[in-house]
């Protein structure tokens, strides 16, 4: 069998606030827009997957959270509504999703092998969170393949940020082991924003753009600070600086997820694809990729 690989990973920021503001037939509330400079973004990755062979998404999600080791969705499929429990009134998905099981499985039990705790979801009426559905609706919206989803296990509240790097790197590890094993080819996904200190109170119309900023100048230093890492192809800084950024900005990579994608891909050292950098409700999001074929890796901005 031919070795399986890691085709591109992507830093896929999950807002409801971006779906809502595209009105796909599955969710049920009608925006006026908004959000474009992201939207427009991830419009231009998706275009790039769509070139992209591959066989399955593995998606890192923070708003699965489990306190007892990592799990992995365990069924053939998930089928349900989603519905964002702070913006009920901007997320109400119908969502009907295929699991690659086989890999699931496989991630699940070479982690184990590994020493950390792991699960397999076997609950059929498991309501699959919206980071999940979010980022893999603006990556594929056509949603033909297959996922993975991994919860974030809260190392970062029962210890520390450091103890959340080393295990989301054992981890990423782990995963690459199980994908190399499996002969497929994979896209990951790390869905979380960076900065994420945000505003309490929303706009009378959540899509008004004039009401739309970054919550403080130092967040905008911070993040600037990372994508300039991100763009110089120095991953290995910005994973150092993680218990640092993540602490000052209430950063969403304290679950795990960009330190579980970068060990998974051995760290890159090569410029990432910037595709846009824009708040939602005062949070800093970028969307960007690591495409290790140098045949194929743009800049994009
Ligand atoms: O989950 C989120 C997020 N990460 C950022 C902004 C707004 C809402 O939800
Ligand atoms: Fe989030």
């Amino acid at each position: 069998m031919t070795k399986g690989e890691i085709v591109l990973g992507c830093l896929a920021p999950h807002p409801p606030h971006l779906v809502y503001a595209e009105n796909p037939d599955e969710n049920e509330p009608i925006s006026e827009g908004g959000w474009e400079t992201l939207r427009w973004g991830y419009a231009r990755l998706a275009r790039k997957l769509k070139n992209v062979d591959y066989d399955a998404i593995v998606i890192f999600t923070p708003h699965w959270q489990t306190y007892i080791g990592t799990h992995f969705l365990g069924c053939d499929s998930f089928k349900s509504l989603s519905v964002d429990p702070i913006f009920p009134n901007l997320f109400r998905f119908h969502y009907d999703l295929k699991v690659d099981l086989e890999l699931s499985e496989k991630m699940c039990e070479i982690a184990s092998e590994a020493g950390i705790i792991t699960k397999m979801m076997r609950n059929p009426d498991f309501r699959v969170d919206y980071g999940t559905i979010t980022s893999c609706h603006l990556l594929n919206p056509e949603w033909d393949k297959p996922l993975v989803t991994i919860s974030s296990n809260r190392n970062r509240h029962y210890y520390s940020v450091e103890v959340m790097n080393e295990q989301a790197t054992a981890l990423g590890k782990a995963c690459r082991k199980a994908i190399e094993e499996s002969g497929k080819r994979v896209v990951l996904v790390s869905s979380h924003s960076l900065s994420h200190r945000h505003f309490t109170t929303e706009a009378p119309l959540p899509e008004d753009m004039s009401r739309e900023h970054i919550y403080n100048h130092s967040q905008y230093v911070w993040d600037m600070r990372l994508i300039e890492l991100m763009r110089q192809g120095d991953m290995q800084q910005v994973i150092d600086l993680m218990p640092e950024f993540t602490e000052q900005t209430i950063a969403e990579t304290e679950a795990g997820g960009l330190t579980w994608m970068m060990a998974a891909m051995g760290m890159p050292n090569y410029p990432a694809e910037i595709y846009g950098y824009q708040s939602v409700i005062g949070t800093g999001n970028v969307v960007a990729c690591w495409d290790p074929s140098e045949e194929s890796r743009e800049v994009v901005l």
